[in-house]
């Protein structure tokens, strides 16, 4: 069976879990990493000596980083819709992956930085810094989403499942933000999608 190394709270485990749920595979997940620990025992980095996760195990093939983990996924139960055949869909699917692990990550990372401080040490200028640069990152997927259902095409991508987990984030975030309606409604069609709800259950 499908083993899945990583704690379920994990914005890039959640994107395996959307995966393996789309797909209605057989796995089992094994927590591990943040309060869990074990990431950095040697059978673990034997694994994936990055000590991060998830990782998983396929009979013998382990694999690690979260979106190739997702396009394997995908590949492995022939879903040419998921991650698209036709070329140039694909690598716009593979151009948003891309882009959710690295400027999107990074601005709602360093939001959640600025605002989840204790009172006394909040910083309410890095706050709104924090908070005009996520806008002006997520605006990016709002301006997209205003005019289609998903990221690409007319159907789910594993650009979608790359973006959920942040966007879920950014959703969460208890600040007084702009209203982005593009966002809001792909993630309300989303929230039908019971891999996308489970996986909202366990990312805060
Ligand atoms: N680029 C990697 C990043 C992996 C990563 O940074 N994972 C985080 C959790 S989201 C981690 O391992 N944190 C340490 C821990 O949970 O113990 C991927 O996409 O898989």
């Amino acid at each position: 069976m499908l083993k899945i190394w990583g704690r379920a709270n994990s914005s890039n485990v959640a994107k395996v879990m959307w995966a393996v749920a789309e797909l209605g595979l057989a796995h089992q997940r094994i927590d591990i990493g943040g309060p869990f620990g074990g990431t950095h025992d040697p059978a673990y980095l034997r694994l994936n000596p990055t000590g991060r996760i998830p990782t998983i195990e396929d009979g013998d093939f382990v694999l690690w980083e979260s979106n190739a983990i997702v396009r394997y996924l995908a590949a492995r139960s022939g879903r040419d819709d998921l991650w698209p055949a036709a070329l140039q869909a694909r690598a716009d699917a593979d151009r948003w992956m891309d882009w959710a692990s690295t400027s999107l990550a990074e601005a709602i990372d360093g939001l959640r930085k600025a605002y989840r401080q204790p009172v006394e040490t909040r910083d309410e200028p890095a706050i709104q810094a924090a908070l005009a640069n996520a806008v002006a990152v997520v605006g990016i997927v709002d301006h997209v989403l205003q005019h289609a259902p998903f990221i690409v095409g007319t159907g789910l991508t594993v650009g979608d499942i790359a973006l959920g987990p942040l966007l879920h984030r950014w959703v969460l975030v208890p600040l007084d933000k702009p209203h982005l309606a593009g966002v809001m409604g792909w993630y309300e069609r989303m929230s039908h999608r019971p891999g996308f709800a489970a996986i909202t259950d366990h990312v805060k």
